[in-house]
């Protein structure tokens, strides 16, 4: 397998338990280099990943010392990239939900449009929680309202290619987004910045406790952080509204 030099899969992982194996392990088959950091987990999977990248150079997994959130773990990754010359990341989950065999697509796809951020659109199973599914409709409304129906296929879903430079900048000048409001407000604040969303269809997985499944998602913790960055994006969204419009009216985007 060629070694990208300018893009790189890059996996947030915070007390994943042995799924975060197989996942590093596909993720690995379909790409190189991959990264991992690992965010404050006290599972031991950081010794069990630290033990693979001994063996595969392609591998490079970073250690937070303690808990910080996805998008704190996701922002140390990107100023690492960034620092070593890549110009994209793909972001996954640790925890098998998302589809590695779906790596080289959007990366081939992000090759063709590299101004572009290519999003991916979450194919439900049978194995998907209700719940979860039609929630998600809520923060997609706000997310397209948000953006004038700029495009956005899925507000919430981590599986993504995303222009390193440009989420770096969206980043460093505001202090949310470290938490689980990291993948809504990037792809909102993204395409403020007049970044083309592109969607591609990739198929996720709920597992059951049984099957390893581990979730860090907390209802009433998660839907109150939610429901704050909608409401900070609002604000910002009608701040923008005159601009926004006058791109849409000049066929900007
Ligand atoms: N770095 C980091 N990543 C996290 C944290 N919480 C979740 N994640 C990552 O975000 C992904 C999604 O979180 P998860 O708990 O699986 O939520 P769910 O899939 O929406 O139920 C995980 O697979 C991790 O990769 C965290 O506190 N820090
Ligand atoms: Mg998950």
């Amino acid at each position: 397998m060629t070694v990208s030099t300018t893009h790189l899969v890059l996996i947030p992982s915070y007390n994943p338990g042995q799924k975060v194996y197989e996942t590093v392990r596909a993720a690995r088959e379909y790409w190189a280099p991959v990264w991992v950091v690992v965010d404050g987990s006290t599972d031991g999977s950081a010794e069990g990943l630290l033990a693979m990248a001994a063996e595969d150079a392609d591998l490079q997994v970073m250690i937070l010392p303690h808990n910080q959130g996805k998008g704190a773990a996701v922002l140390h990754g990107l100023e690492q990239a960034a620092a070593a010359g890549f110009s994209h990341v793909l972001t996954m989950d640790s925890d098998g939900q998302h589809p590695a065999e779906r790596i080289p697509a959007f990366m081939a796809e992000s090759c063709k449009q590299p101004a572009a951020m290519i999003l991916g659109v979450p194919v439900f199973d049978a194995s998907a929680p209700g719940l979860r599914v039609k929630g998600r409709r809520i923060s997609n409304w706000w997310a397209n309202l948000e953006t004038l129906w700029a495009g956005i296929g899925d507000s919430l879903f981590g599986f993504r290619v995303y222009p390193v430079a440009a989420l770096r900048q969206v980043m460093r000048h505001q202090p949310w987004m470290r938490h689980f409001d990291f993948d809504p407000e990037a792809v909102v604040r993204l395409c403020w910045r007049g970044i083309k969303p592109v969607n591609l269809p990739a198929p996720v997985r709920y597992f059951c406790a049984e099957e390893g499944g581990v979730s860090h998602f907390r209802y009433l913790r998660d839907n109150v952080l939610l429901t704050w960055m909608h409401t900070r994006l609002f604000v910002g969204f009608m701040l923008r509204l005159p601009v926004l419009l006058a791109r849409r009216v000049l066929g900007r985007c």
